[in-house]
């Protein structure tokens, strides 16, 4: 595996890793708060994003590569509000398809057609997160300021878990 790739690769297992600690943080939150439909939704990202973050482990393996273990910093565990949670889970995704645009270009230019296949399947889950994440902020602008809105917010949100693989 080209070293370029390798490092991008590094790089990715520490996203989805920040991710997946971010979304904990995010589901502590919104238990702590009485929120727990949201709560259990971002309990389920972060394991969400922790198996793709050993996805991407088990792939520099197989391929012979070195994976390193990233350093973490801690996240932020301060909230405003149900939008503000939201909002930031949006931007944490369109940020995770940046990079991952990033590694695809860098597979195409180093023709490695074998990582670039292994990451269209980031491709079709980013497509799918980033869809979840705007209906979401989309519903709770609609609801604006108001605690029954939240509250159906709260019990429907369920049914945006995806079930785990
Ligand atoms: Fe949605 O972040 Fe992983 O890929």
């Amino acid at each position: 595996m080209h070293a370029s790739i390798e490092n991008l690769l590094n790089d990715q297992i520490k996203v989805e890793a920040t991710a997946s600690m971010h979304y904990l943080a995010m589901a502590s939150w919104a238990d702590a708060e009485g929120f727990s439909g949201v709560a259990n939704f971002f309990y389920a990202q972060s394991e969400e994003e922790r198996e793709h973050m050993l996805k991407l482990v088990k792939f520099v393996n197989e391929r012979g590569g070195k994976v390193v273990v990233p350093a973490l910093d801690q996240p932020t565990d301060k909230f405003t509000s149900l939008k503000a949670l939201f909002e930031k889970f949006l931007d944490s995704e369109v940020f995770v398809t940046k990079q991952i645009n990033t590694i695809i270009d860098t597979c195409l230019e180093q023709k490695d057609y074998n990582t670039n296949n292994f990451m269209q399947w980031y491709v079709t889950e980013q497509l799918e997160e980033e869809a979840t994440a705007r209906t979401l902020l989309d519903k709770l602008n609609i609801i604006g300021d108001n605690n029954s809105g939240y509250y159906l917010f709260d019990r429907d949100i369920e049914s945006f878990i995806q079930p785990q693989e």
